[in-house]
């Protein structure tokens, strides 16, 4: 394998599970308590506003109760300290809309599918961090219209920064899946991005994903101790 330099790390919920936020897909998860179809995707917020701003604003008041875990503050650790030893980048791609890889001291964060902790007003299309509810149609900081929506990307929308993870995805020594099912596209179809880029490919992940043929090596186990055990090797190696 070629110097280990440049190192892509893709998340999904898995890697905040342990923290105590839901997943989407697994027993009991989000998409069991809600459809798809009602909650996520941009018609289900013209035909039931409330419905969704209710079901973000329940998820976002959620998540500010919850700390980061061992997972998160490993790759936080590895962020910091990885481009001082090999001089190469580290860029932790999320699925997730938390901020738990922030607050366990990550730097480097691209949250394609958008955040909970941000609103985003259609009217002017500015962002505003957004910690309260959004049900009672708060007026925009910028615009003072009523258009501010939850800055999540739903079904149907493409996700963010899309050119900056694939030109980091080139770039890449090893890319690095961990907690994701491997169910939602553009993001799982990064690891084939990856393989046919001849990119080394690692899956940390608590069972096999649709996309575990894909990867050169899965490592099976929760997070907070598969994830640190991989960041401890790397770091020590
Ligand atoms: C787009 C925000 C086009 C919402 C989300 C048919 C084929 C291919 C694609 C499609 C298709 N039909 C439609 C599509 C496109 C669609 C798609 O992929 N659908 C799928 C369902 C088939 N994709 C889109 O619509 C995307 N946009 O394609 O746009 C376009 C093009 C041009 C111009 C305009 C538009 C947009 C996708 C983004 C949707 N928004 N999130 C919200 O959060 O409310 S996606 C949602 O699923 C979350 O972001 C989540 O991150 C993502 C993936 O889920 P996971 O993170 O993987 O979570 P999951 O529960 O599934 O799995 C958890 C994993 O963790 C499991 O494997 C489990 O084993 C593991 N785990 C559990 N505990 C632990 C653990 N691992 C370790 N430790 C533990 N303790």
């Amino acid at each position: 394998m070629s110097k280990l330099r440049n190192i892509v790390i893709l998340t999904g919920a898995g890697i905040s599970a342990e923290s105590g936020i839901d997943t989407f897909r697994s027993e009991g998860g989000l998409w069991e308590q809600h459809r798809v179809e009602d909650v996520a995707t941009p018609e289900a917020f013209v035909r039931d506003p409330d419905l969704v701003l209710r079901f973000y604003d329940m998820r976002r008041e959620a998540i500010q109760t919850k700390q980061p875990n061992a997972a998160h503050v490993a790759l936080a650790r590895l962020d910091r300290e990885w481009p001082k030893r090999e001089g190469g980048d580290v860029l932790i791609v999320t699925q997730n809309v938390d901020d738990l890889h922030e607050r366990g001291g990550a730097l480097n964060v691209l949250h394609m599918h958008g955040e909970h902790l941000n609103a985003w007003c259609i009217a002017c299309d500015t962002r505003h961090r957004w910690t309260g509810p959004l049900i009672h149609r708060p007026p925009c900081p910028a615009c003072g219209m009523a258009a501010l929506r939850p800055d999540i990307v739903w079904f149907g929308e493409m996700p963010y920064r899309m050119e900056e993870i694939y030109a980091a995805v080139s770039t890449a020594d090893l890319f690095v899946s961990i907690g994701t099912s491997g169910a939602v596209y553009p993001a799982a179809g990064l690891v084939r991005n990856a393989r046919d880029l001849g990119v080394q490919t690692l899956e940390l992940n608590l069972e096999r994903s649709k996309g575990s043929a894909w990867f050169h090596e899965t490592r099976l186990g929760p997070a907070t101790q598969i994830v640190p055990d991989w960041v401890g090797e790397l770091l020590s190696s």
